[in-house]
């Protein structure tokens, strides 16, 4: 058996960077995946993510603070760009009260924002197209983020500071103790502490500790669409990234960035999806897939007419969804020395290097740098004997 400090299990983004903070702390740690790395299984794989402040919880733009420093931090010890600012619209109907308190919120907060006019909107981004009545507020310093860039460099740091991955190894059972022994289909492992931070299969791997949490899992169609006169539309100059929020009397929200992952095409996906087993992902019917993908269609034949209203391809990702769309980061409610990341809801890449922090802290019991009470399992009045 191989005795650790720490395991964190899961090398997506959140686990490498609580993988990446405990290395940092001195610990011995193991991160484990179930796939060889890198793979396009979770819902860290890509090579773009949206970062931005514009939140209407406050609690999620104050841990966005330190994230654009560590993200920077990370650049800089890593010698990579992981970031590039191009501003980030939001976009809703008048009176939306979600938009209100994106705006609300970041007015406190003294983010730099301006509202746009339907004016300013046609000026400065010609290939998006408002409808009458609908407002546009733009944090300045929102962006890209390099996804797959930021992934490689959390872990090859981690394993400059000595950390170890294994990959390809699923975990079979999991025996809680003061020591917790992780069997895996290699080998047996022994841990102080363990981390969970499965993505969508947290699901599962909580079962075998007798917790059921309210997650669901969803696939995401990601899609990517083409110009309908190559260079005519004006989209792919000065494009920024955007989220709109039930635009058109639509009660979804679509967002949008300017992609590297396909030249010459715009990203612009559904920000929900049908809920699926993470293991049966690909395994969609026509139908569904029909239905997603119609909601972005009908959003740029009406706000970006300048695109063809058919994606031209269509890859999948998962989220993985709490009832009030917060994370989950916390123990475990009867084995104090397992600590769970889960249910990011398809808005955790940018805030993982404070994730990662706060999982980091939860496990070696330092001082907390946040107030955790939204992230809290008990939040979910599930009844403890469904914990062995
Ligand atoms: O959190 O900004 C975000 C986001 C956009 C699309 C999915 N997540």
């Amino acid at each position: 058996k191989r005795k650790y400090d720490c395991i964190v299990l899961g090398a997506g983004i959140q686990g490498s960077f609580t993988a990446y903070h405990l290395a940092k702390s001195k610990k011995r740690t193991l991160l484990l995946d179930q796939f060889p790395l890198p793979h396009s299984r979770g819902s860290s794989h890509g090579q773009t993510r949206i970062i931005r402040r514009a939140y209407a919880e406050d609690f999620y733009t104050d841990m966005m603070d330190e994230c654009y420093q560590l993200w920077a931090d990370l650049e800089k010890e890593s010698g990579t760009q992981l970031l590039r600012k191009t501003g980030l619209l939001v976009l809703a109907q008048s009176g939306n009260k979600g938009y209100e308190q994106i705006c609300k919120n970041m007015e406190q907060k003294q983010i730099p924002r301006e509202i746009l006019s339907e004016a300013e909107m046609k000026q400065r981004y010609p290939g998006l197209s408002l409808s009458p009545g609908d407002v546009a507020c733009l944090d300045s310093n929102g962006g890209v983020l390099y996804a797959d860039k930021a992934l490689r460099a959390v872990q090859m740091l981690f394993q400059q500071m000595g950390g170890v991955i294994c990959d390809g190894e699923k975990v079979m059972h999991i025996k809680p103790g003061p020591v917790v022994t992780v069997t895996t289909t290699t080998r047996m492992y022994e841990t102080d502490r363990l981390v969970i931070t499965a993505g969508p299969w947290a699901h599962k791997v909580l079962r075998l500790l007798g917790l059921e949490l309210p997650l669901k899992t969803l696939r995401i169609n990601v899609c990517y669409w083409k110009e309908k006169i190559p260079g005519r539309s004006g989209i792919l100059q000065n494009l920024p990234c955007f989220l709109g929020v039930n635009l058109n009397g639509e009660n979804h929200e679509v967002y949008g960035l300017p992609s590297k992952e396909y030249p010459g095409l715009t990203k612009i996906c559904f920000h929900g999806g049908n809920e699926a087993d993470p293991d049966e992902r690909d395994l969609q019917t026509q139908k569904l897939k029909i239905q997603d993908i119609s909601r972005v269609s009908n959003f740029i034949s009406q706000y970006m007419p300048g695109l063809h209203p058919k994606p031209v391809v269509v890859e999948q990702c998962m989220y993985t969804n709490t009832p009030d769309e917060n994370f989950i980061l916390d123990h475990h409610p009867l084995h104090k020395n397992i600590i769970i990341g889960a249910g990011f809801s398809g808005h955790g890449f940018k805030l993982s290097p404070v994730v990662g922090k706060i999982l980091s802290e939860l496990c070696t019991g330092e001082k907390r740098s946040y107030d955790l009470k939204p992230f809290q399992i008990s939040r979910f009045k599930i009844p403890l004997k469904s914990a062995l």
